[in-house]
């Protein structure tokens, strides 16, 4: 029985329904904070930060796999960074302990792009380069990658992860995070609105559709143990690209559609953080390749959202 933790999220609302496709409804549970009106899933009410509640969850239910999605992003952390730390470190740090106490089988642990500071290539960021993030969020998610991978070496626990580049998809809405001016963009499109950008018009970062995303992560959780041989995190890209870029993606559907920037807080974010990913491990161990680019994915966005 696989357990989703956050199932509300930008990515938990699609990797629960993919699962559910997949396993079956009675084989997944899905977990949040408040159970969504329009939800019809094994639903159940779950504060993660309370190590009693998610072991019990656990227990009670024989749950072999947990997708921990839960946690506060790069912009909206920065506005609390303490209880940011605490948030995501203590849920992470009861999903592992439980994990290993009661013999889950494999856990999924997202990272992020955001592990990346400025002292790294940006044009081609290595696997290996230096993790030095400017974000509080990021800073949690170099913390967990090293728990993860300690957690993996000192009691085998089978825990996998993913650096997510900025998630895009029409299926649900991002919260609070500094990438997500490139879901906002295509609702504004549709509805004709001229779309106020938050980032400067050449702010080039890494990017993955929504289906890809939940595809890579599919593949790092089914492919073979002994195929895995990062246990910290591994990069993986879908395409770069800046909001003028997207925009002219844009403009082939809406030629009216019409943009302008004003760069908040959230410019300095991201330009802390890599524009292209280099992803050699992730396609070497487990066959990793996107299938979506920005203009496949503009016309994917467009016709599933108008
Ligand atoms: C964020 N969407 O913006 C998340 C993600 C790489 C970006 O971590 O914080």
């Amino acid at each position: 029985v696989i357990l989703i933790i956050g199932s509300n999220g930008q990515l938990g609302t699609v990797l629960s329904e993919e699962l559910r496709k997949i396993y079956g409804d009675s084989y997944v549970i899905t977990s949040d904070l408040f159970k969504r009106i329009d939800s019809v899933d094994n639903f159940i009410k779950l504060d993660a930060t309370d190590f009693k509640a998610v072991e019990e969850v656990v227990v009670k239910n024989k749950i072999t796999q947990i997708y921990h999605l839960a946690a506060i992003l790069s912009a909206k952390g920065e506005q609390n960074p303490l209880a940011t730390w605490d948030l995501n470190m203590k849920t992470l740090f009861n999903v592992l302990e439980v994990s290993r106490l009661h013999k889950v089988e494999r856990v999924f642990f997202p990272s992020s792009i955001a592990v990346f500071g400025n002292n790294v290539d940006k044009e081609n960021t290595l696997q290996s380069s230096n993790l030095t993030p400017s974000s509080v969020y990021g800073m949690s998610k170099v913390a967990g990658e090293n728990w993860a991978h300690y957690y993996y070496v000192k009691y085998g626990l089978d825990v996998r992860s993913l650096r997510y580049p900025g998630v895009i998809g029409y299926q649900s809405l991002p919260g609070g995070g500094t990438t997500d001016y490139a879901v906002s963009i295509y609702h504004e499109a549709i509805k004709n609105i001229e779309f106020d950008c938050f980032l400067a018009a050449k702010t080039t970062l890494p990017m993955i559709y929504m289906d890809d995303a939940i595809r890579a992560t599919l593949e790092l959780m089914e492919a073979p143990k002994e195929r895995i041989s990062i246990r910290t995190s591994y990069n993986i890209a879908g395409m770069s690209f800046n909001p003028e870029e997207m925009a002219a993606s844009i403009k082939e559907h809406y030629p009216d559609f019409k943009i302008k920037y004003n760069p908040d807080f959230r410019q300095g974010i991201a330009d802390s953080w890599p524009k292209i990913i280099n992803d050699t491990d992730a396609r070497n161990d487990w066959n990793w390749k996107p299938e979506y680019d920005l203009k496949l994915m503009t016309k994917t966005m467009i016709e599933n959202l108008k």
